[in-house]
């Protein structure tokens, strides 16, 4: 067994329960999921894949919002515990450059992601078709929006919390306009945060079946001093429907583009009342962690059905070890990923 540490900061006040006696599992649910229930604004009906990030000594974050006329918008959220969330109840409103307010026609599963000292929203939205949206922010007072870094068809956008040889990196999942029936997970770089480019493959479906239609990414990756540690999820089409899990893998820390390890099994799947019964039943999506340099916990946000928000907890030894018990490249994912 070789030793993981993460690199980054310590949050002691980071949300945890020690793993339940019994469980075999790398991963376990809090006993209290979900911690965000229907209803919980008078214009939302449902929050889900949304992310969150430590503030201030306490916890702020970016929510997927269903409104009563079904349209998704983000909503900011504080909490003093990253369990319990007061939401401001009108949508975050962004501004452009000049300082026009901007809103797009639609908005969702929201990323958050702080480089420097800058914190960038990052989420799907229409632009002729659905892709990415991007705003700055650095006092959660104003938004201010940054031109979309890709055309349609675009979604699952997730930036890397540095830039990596002076730029920033962001990965993406290209679809179409509908229920996206393929999909692998590239990156693209940035010396600005407006113009992209260096487009990398970085890994794709698999025959593993619980990912063989599609995968995104989920959580903005953990840097450890192995590699970036990414949770994203994994997509299986059933006589049913699809069924989303959760994933890992890790990324080479200079080239992220590529796999050093990837595991062949998900480490959570829809189980529970709250994953596999909802507006879309079986979905379980990551968007966020919360991590703990000093004891290695990792608490992983994720929607569940479409509906509700929930945690489940690891520590970054234990997906390790499990990783690379389980570690399984899929062709190409070692290479850089050009054609
Ligand atoms: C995906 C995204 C997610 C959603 C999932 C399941 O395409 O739209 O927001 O959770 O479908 O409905």
């Amino acid at each position: 067994m070789s030793n993981i540490k993460i690199l980054g900061e310590c949050l002691k006040n980071i949300p945890w329960e020690d793993k339940p006696a019994g469980c075999k599992a790398p991963v376990w649910r809090f006993s209290q999921n979900p911690i965000i229930n229907r209803n919980p604004l008078p214009d939302v009906t449902r929050i889900f894949n949304s992310a969150v990030i430590s503030h201030n000594g306490g916890f702020i974050g970016v929510f997927r919002g269903e409104q009563r006329n079904g349209i998704p918008h983000i909503y900011l959220g504080m909490s003093n515990n990253a369990l319990d969330w007061q939401f401001d109840p009108k949508k975050i409103q962004f501004t452009d450059k000049n300082g026009e307010p901007f809103m797009p026609p639609y908005a969702y599963d929201p990323r958050l992601v702080k480089v420097g000292d800058i914190y960038y929203i990052i989420w799907c939205q229409d632009s002729f078709g659905p892709t990415i949206g991007i705003a700055e922010t650095t006092d959660f007072r104003t938004f201010t929006r940054i031109d979309n870094p890709f055309l349609p068809y675009n979604r699952n956008a997730v930036l890397f919390p540095r830039k990596i040889n002076g730029n920033y990196v962001m990965l993406s999942r290209p679809c179409d306009d509908g229920h996206t029936a393929f999909g692998d997970i590239f990156l693209s770089e940035s010396p600005d945060m407006e113009f992209w480019g260096h487009h990398r493959h970085v890994m794709g479906r698999s025959g593993n079946w619980w990912e063989s239609l599609k995968i995104g990414g989920g959580a903005a990756p953990i840097e450890t001093d192995k590699g970036w540690l990414i949770f994203y999820h994994g997509v299986v089409n059933t006589c049913n429907g699809y069924v989303y899990s959760i994933g890992v893998a890790i990324l080479d820390t200079d080239e992220p583009s590529r796999v050093l390890h990837r595991c062949e099994n998900y480490i959570l799947t829809p189980e529970e009342w709250y994953e596999e019964r909802g507006f879309v039943p079986n979905v379980c999506f990551p968007c966020a962690t919360l991590t703990d340099a000093d004891t290695g916990r990792i608490a992983i946000y994720y929607g569940c059905a479409d509906s509700y928000v929930s945690i489940a907890f690891t520590t970054v030894q234990e997906i390790y070890d499990y990783i690379l018990a389980h570690d399984k490249l899929q062709p190409g994912d070692d290479a850089v990923g050009v054609r």
